[in-house]
């Protein structure tokens, strides 16, 4: 083992795949879910959780493993903390995104689907992740989908999960139906087909029940602030109060502005504006149907109704307009426009010329206070064919029947034509050897759902499930949530802010309700990450600036791979990729490789001592705050000195160097376990205590000792007691300074004079 080892390369790829075997052989990132959960034993578990990724066969770029590794690098940390941390990795492969881009390959999406996990999961492997790999969760296993229906069914029997005919964005070209959510600036968000309106019957969550508890919870939960407020905006929360205005209830959170409304507003889809059968009404409420929210809201069109109501405040005729901008889906679908007042009302009120008249202020009209959220209920039917089928029988005597409990799966069949059909229903509906049925509860012939859900169901629940995969009878084991959750962290991309952790939240809050556990929000810690930019865009497939981590990994190693990425900028806030940058590191990984093999026993230093605990203080501090970036900067000033050492005494206590190799390990997990075991060490690097620090040998005694050049004070320098003994090392540090380098620059030094602790003065040749 002590046989030099200085002669041995660095070669990443071989290092790399031996660990990553050994890894999964030997298990040591699958923590024993059922160990007794004992605190004094020192078990604490720590579930560590990337957002599930839901990757294509084109597989991940360097923006998804940037997201990938500072998530793992956190784990691994938390693990040499003395954690038992749990880091799971699966796959949500269902879904429009996944199908769309079996449509374009012209691959059944189970086969495709096949292909896309090989690749993605090779990927990770070669990332060197610390993933309990012998618990992975995809989306499209029937023993995972087995349990979304299973909870489909459950929120049924709650009274959480029903149907309504409801206008619906509709995307002609994905041919299906789109959550609001789904839907940005009129666009579908997955294609950016202009979105149509349509009619159609649909299973809805009733996630607008939960509305306050969602609100609420939030002050819990540590997350960041702008993820916080972005899911407040959402459910937008407004207290106000509805005002009999002249006959027609109207919605307005500013009843003190009444006396100042000088006309009333009806949404075009208000039953009031029926009644009016003026050419005009009629051709208006017929285009604005047809158009998106967003649309509506942008451009201020309207209609007079011809018909006048009185003020209650002012006592004065108003006219009553149909307009728009107001929406039938929110308040009353009726206001009283206050152009004084309000931005959108005024719009409007200049555009028609219709009088904008002050307000005092303290109007005092009487109605009824009521709260509104801009919350909608979670629309889950989808159209299209890669999904689980929605667990739900039609019965023409009794109605929608739950699949019985043992009947599940509903196993999604092998169709042939799976493509969607544009028609509003589901390839499924072509057939009748699926949607044929008999009533769960008369057993007559009844017929099967046969939408699929949305994916978020899939992503809004898999985190309970990675804990229990090896259990097929339920979805997941009591004790063993008990144990592992609420998730400890859960790190993933700020663009989830609202639908993936909104969704979460309802389903983790109707769970506990319903008794299956006994926690109500599930990501105790939330940490958005930064994104990693190429030519001044966001790293991604849609702008054709895709950087595959492929190439590098072979060449660089993936250990020096992870460690750029990281050193991009802090983990919050992601960074620029450049090719220049990864040579980099690769070379300091090298000078670390060097410096590690080479190394002989000596005495430790006093100095190289407050070094090293000043080191592990600062990268401790970083990596909780996962600032990776000036972790590895502070490891490379540690190097330096090393090296700096090294290189003078040609020997160097080996304490110093499995400090380094320690502290660098999370971030470069193959090299460190290489030249930890080339120290002589038997057991993974990966299952030691991360290194503490002593705070009492933090602070270093300081001498200041003045630099002269021929006599001139050109500078002082500060410069650590134990080291001005060493006249050559005052020396070193002397001429780094700038102003004295200037001066010494292109001249000969004649002599050095050093009064030891105080002056240093360099003599010219004249
Ligand atoms: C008079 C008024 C005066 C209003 C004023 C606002 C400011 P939030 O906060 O989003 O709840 N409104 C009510 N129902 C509407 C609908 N269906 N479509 C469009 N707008 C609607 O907004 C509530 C306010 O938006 C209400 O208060 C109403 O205008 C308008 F200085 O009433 B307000
Ligand atoms: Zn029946």
């Amino acid at each position: 083992m002590a046989k030099s080892k200085n002669n041995l390369k660095y070669i990443p790829t071989e290092i790399e795949q031996k660990w990553q075997k050994k890894w999964e052989e030997t298990k040591i990132y699958s923590p024993n879910l059922d160990k007794p959960f004992d605190k004094a034993q020192g078990h604490r578990p720590f579930y560590n959780l990337m957002m599930f990724p839901y990757p294509s066969a084109e597989g991940m770029h360097v923006g998804n493993m940037y997201a990938f590794t500072g998530a793992d690098i956190y784990g691994r940390f938390k693990r040499m903390q003395g954690n038992d941390v749990f880091e799971p990795i699966g796959l949500d492969g269902f879904g429009i995104h996944s199908e769309n881009y079996a449509i374009k390959v012209g691959r059944h999406p189970k086969e495709q689907a096949k292909i896309s996990e090989k690749n993605f999961y090779r990927q990770l492997r070669a990332t060197g992740n610390g993933y309990d790999w012998s618990r992975t969760v995809e989306t499209y296993d029937p023993k995972y989908y087995k349990w979304t229906q299973w909870l489909f069914i459950q929120l049924f029997k709650a009274g959480l999960a029903y149907r309504k005919k409801a206008p619906v964005n509709f995307c002609p070209s994905c041919k299906t139906v789109l959550a609001d959510e789904q839907v940005i600036d009129e666009k579908c968000e997955r294609c950016s087909s202009i979105v149509e309106k349509k009619e159609l019957e649909q299973w809805f969550f009733k996630i607008t029940k939960y509305a306050d508890r969602l609100l609420n919870g939030l002050n819990e939960i540590d997350w960041a602030e702008k993820i916080k407020i972005a899911q407040k905006q959402w459910i937008g929360r407004s207290e106000g109060m509805i005002i009999n205005f002249g006959g027609i209830d109207v919605f307005t959170t500013r009843p003190e502005t009444a006396d100042g409304a000088t006309f009333l507003v009806l949404s075009p889809q208000h039953p009031k504006a029926k009644e009016f059968k003026s050419k005009d009404v009629v051709d208006y409420i017929e285009i604005s149907t047809n158009k998106s929210d967003e649309e509506r809201r942008r451009e201020k069109t309207g209609v007079f109704t011809g018909e006048y109501i009185i003020n209650p405040l002012t006592k004065k005729k108003i006219p009553v307009w149909i307009a728009d901008y107001v929406l039938m889906g929110y308040g009353t679908g009726a206001i009283m426009a206050v152009p004084a007042e309000d931005e959108r009302d005024r719009e409007f009120a200049e555009k028609y010329k219709i009088p904008i008249e002050k307000t005092s202020l303290s109007a005092k009209p009487v109605g009824e206070k009521v709260v509104n959220y801009h919350l909608r209920d979670w629309l889950i039917s989808r159209q299209r064919y890669w999904g689980p089928p929605i667990p739900m029988i039609n019965c023409p005597k009794c109605g929608w029947q739950p699949v019985p409990e043992e009947q599940l799966p509903v196993l999604l069949p092998d169709v042939k034509d799976w493509k969607p059909l544009g028609t509003g229903k589901s390839p499924l509906a072509n057939h009748p050897e699926f949607y044929k049925a008999n009533c769960p509860n008369c057993k007559g012939p009844a017929t099967r759902e046969t939408d699929v859900s949305d994916t978020f169901l899939d992503s809004a629940w898999y985190f309970l499930r990675y804990v229990n995969t090896e259990f097929d009878n339920k979805p997941f084991d009591e004790l063993r949530v008990k144990k592992w959750l609420p998730v400890n962290m859960y790190i993933g991309g700020p663009e989830h802010a609202v639908l993936h952790l909104l969704y979460s939240r309802f389903i983790t809050m109707a769970l506990h309700d319903l008794g299956f556990i006994d926690f109500d929000e599930p990501f105790t810690k939330f940490y958005a990450h930064g994104l990693i930019i190429k030519d001044g865009a966001k790293m991604s497939k849609s702008k054709g600036n895709v950087v595959v981590p492929d190439a590098y990994i072979k060449k660089y190693g993936a250990d020096a791979l992870r460690c750029y990425l990281m050193f991009t900028g802090p983990f919050s806030m992601g960074g620029d990729f450049r090719d220049s940058g990864i040579e980099g590191m690769s070379r300091f990984l090298k000078r670390v490789w060097a410096l590690a093999s080479g190394i002989k026993g000596k005495d430790a230093d006093p100095a190289l001592d407050t070094f090293m605990h000043k080191t592990i203080k600062s990268v401790t501090e970083d990596m909780e705050n996962l600032n990776y970036n000036t972790a590895i900067a502070h490891l490379m000033e540690y190097y330096n000195e090393l090296h700096y050492f090294y290189t003078k005494y040609k020997i160097l206590n080996i304490k110093y160097c499995k400090t380094l190799v320690l502290l660098l390990a999370s971030l470069a997990p193959h090299i460190t376990e290489e030249l930890w075991n080339n120290l002589g060490e038997k057991s993974s690097i990966h299952q030691q205590s991360w290194p503490a620090y002593d705070s009492k040998l933090l602070v270093e005694n300081e001498v200041t000792i003045v630099i002269q050049v021929n006599g001139k004070v050109r500078d002082i320098l500060k410069i650590k007691s134990a080291d001005v003994k060493n006249q050559k090392d005052v020396e070193h540090f002397a001429s780094l300074s700038a102003n004295v380098k200037k001066h010494l620059d292109g001249k000969k030094i004649k002599k050095v004079i050093y009064v030891e602790g105080r002056i240093i003065n360099f003599v010219l040749n004249s």
